[in-house]
């Protein structure tokens, strides 16, 4: 599961389970926990290859049997990291070199999903999983005559302004996700035992515990960065809902209140860059469009992959192995059914990378793609390390790397340096593309804090299965200031209807990249000695900055991320003043546009 879009099950954990064997086996020699875990390292490295092969199989074609095979590695993969957890506990309080004694930690967190330790749990657990990501991947729905994938669904809320279509079509997709909820709710208990199992009090503690500091700590941590940019939050909503009041009218989107949850351009209303037409600023517009330059100037799929790794290599970072190129999913398949949400894997955990994704050509995906790379390039630079060291320095980096690079990439500056653009923009676009950013970076910052405040809630028994849609709503209510376009069903479960919480996949690391990735793009820009603002800042072919960002990822796991940040950064805290610089200019001009608003929901 490790490589697994970085990585569908990678997690978290300490524990404190096995003191009782510890108490009765006989103390262990010093030398001991060090040759434990290179053991451990040599079975665990053996069953990810394995694991991860399954994986990728049934990720590119969902059949029957192929969810069965994955199901059943996945079901082995965890029993042995449960038992080799439990002989790890035997060590605790040992004395072990720095590097084990990390180690021995970092083998607690690995499994995200963990199961209860009793015979037929682990198959159970990985039954209920891949049969969720299943559900989820192969859904359909049916509007106005039409079948529709999520694809083709997410076209839609991008690009029609029509309020019956949009939430015709946004009701369709979150009905796939209603027959999820038993399984969930089964799956949430089995895995809640599989981390008291590990010593925390439940899954979401295990899930906080993987960033070197206490799983509350963490806790406070997000809340801490969300009320450094909340304020901005609320200006950037504040103006978007004027103006779609503005567009679709009193009835459709009121003055005030929470927006209408499918008027912002994204099935889950995270990004909001595809509305920028809608609310683009009165008299200072953008003069061009990445959606349409980019088919406009001949791009596919393959060429925006090309164009991405073209980034890295001006970095100075190795270009893809031939591999990749023979082995990566780069579009949608007609022929069967697969995993579109897009991932980047390492099968082999060491130069076998590849990427997933049913690329569109558009600016989101140009920017996804640069993402998928960043895993990419990541997992290649720290393949050096021992197995339990291959690995970002938390969740969070490993998010940010590729979003880090794109913040460069999407900077007219460099679309006119590879042909994409013709004329680099005056100061009076700074203002549309800035809006533009935010729309998709600040748009998505409540979003990528409440999914798992949600999962936290479940985990720990605060909402209950017959709680929670009423309890996804109130969430998306407080933070996003968002509502569902009409009642919803007794039986929904929204929640599932987004791919992260369908397939087990932990949520508050996007939120940590957010913040990451400005921390990482003003560092570079300042190494670069650019003295403009910093979203006019790309670092494109500064081999400096590259060497610098590759001796911070070549770093994997093996310390604690402060540590980590500094080598590149000089920080060794989560910062959110490097968005606040970014966006500075726009900050202003939404707080005058907002003169005389109502702003809050
Ligand atoms: O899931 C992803 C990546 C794969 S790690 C495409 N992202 C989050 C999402 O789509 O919800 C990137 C941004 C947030
Ligand atoms: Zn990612």
């Amino acid at each position: 599961m490790k490589a697994k879009l970085l990585a569908a099950a990678a997690a978290a954990v300490l524990m404190c389970a096995g003191h009782a064997a510890a108490q009765s086996a006989p103390r262990p020699a010093p030398a001991e926990p060090k040759a434990f875990i290179e053991r451990a390292e040599a079975e665990l490295a053996a069953m990810n290859e394995y694991a991860n092969r399954a994986q990728w199989i049934r990720a590119n074609f969902i059949t029957e049997d192929t969810q069965w095979i994955e199901a059943k590695v996945g079901g082995e993969q965890k029993e042995l990291f449960t038992r080799l957890a439990k002989e790890a506990a035997r060590f605790d309080g040992v004395a072990a070199d720095a590097a084990t004694a990390r180690k021995l930690k970092l083998l607690k967190l690995f499994l995200s999903l963990p199961a209860p330790d009793r015979p037929g749990a682990a198959a159970e657990v990985a039954q209920l999983t891949t049969k969720l990501d299943s559900i989820y991947s192969t859904g359909k729905l049916q509007v106005g005559g039409k079948t529709l994938t999520l694809n083709d669904a997410e076209d839609v809320l991008a690009e029609s302004r029509d309020p019956a279509q949009l939430k015709a079509v946004w009701e369709g997709w979150h009905a796939v996700a209603t027959p999820m909820k038993g399984d969930y709710a089964k799956l949430a208990g089995l895995l809640n035992e599989g981390a008291r199992g590990m010593g925390y009090k439940d899954l979401g503690a295990l899930w906080r515990g993987g960033y070197d500091m206490e799983p509350d700590a963490f806790a406070a941590e997000e809340d801490r960065l969300w009320k450094q940019v909340e304020p901005f939050y609320r200006n950037l909503h504040c103006y978007v809902r004027a103006r779609l009041n503005a567009k679709y009218g009193d009835a459709v989107q009121p003055k005030t209140g929470p927006i209408r949850a499918d008027l912002l351009g994204n099935m889950w209303a995270q990004q909001w860059g595809n509305i920028y037409d809608v609310v683009e600023p009165k008299g200072a517009s953008s003069s061009y469009s990445l959606d349409k330059l980019l088919p406009e100037k001949g791009y596919d799929a393959v060429r925006m992959v090309k164009t991405g790794e073209g980034f890295y290599t001006s970095l100075g970072l190795a270009p893809l192995p031939e591999t990749f190129w023979e082995r990566s999913l780069i579009t949608r398949p007609r022929d069967r059914e697969v995993v579109c949400h897009a991932s980047a894997w390492n099968l082999d955990d060491r130069n076998d990378i590849r990427i997933k994704m049913c690329t569109k050509v558009n600016a989101e995906d140009f920017q996804t793609v640069h993402h998928e790379l960043g895993h990419n390039y990541y997992q290649r630079a720290y393949a050096d390390q021992p197995f339990l060291f291959k690995n970002g320095a938390n969740e969070g980096f490993h998010e940010a790397i590729g979003d880090f690079v794109a913040l460069s990439a999407i900077t007219p500056t460099y679309l006119k340096q590879i042909g994409v653009l013709d004329t680099v923009p005056g100061e009076s676009e700074d203002i549309p593309f800035l809006l533009k950013m935010a729309l998709d970076k600040i748009a998505f910052l409540p979003f990528g804090l409440m999914v798992d405040k949600w999962r936290w809630q479940v985990f720990d028994g605060t909402v209950q299965p017959a709680q929670y849609n009423d309890a996804w709503w109130a969430l998306k209510l407080k933070y996003q200031g968002i509502a569902p376009p009409g009642p919803r069903p007794a039986d929904a479960f929204d929640p599932g209807a987004k791919y992260h919480v369908a397939a087990g996949v932990p949520y508050a690391r996007y939120f940590m990249a957010h913040i990451y990735q400005f921390q990482f793009h003003r560092a570079a820009c300042a190494q670069a000695g650019w003295k403009g603002p910093l979203h006019r800042c790309s670092v494109y072919g500064d081999k400096a900055v590259g060497e610098k960002f590759d001796r911070m990822m070549r770093l994997g796991q093996s310390q604690p991320w402060p540590e980590t940040l500094k080598v590149f950064t000089g920080e060794t805290r989560s910062d959110a003043s490097a968005v606040a610089d970014y966006f500075k200019p726009l900050d202003a001009w939404l707080v005058k546009q907002n003169r005389g608003q109502q702003c809050g929901w």
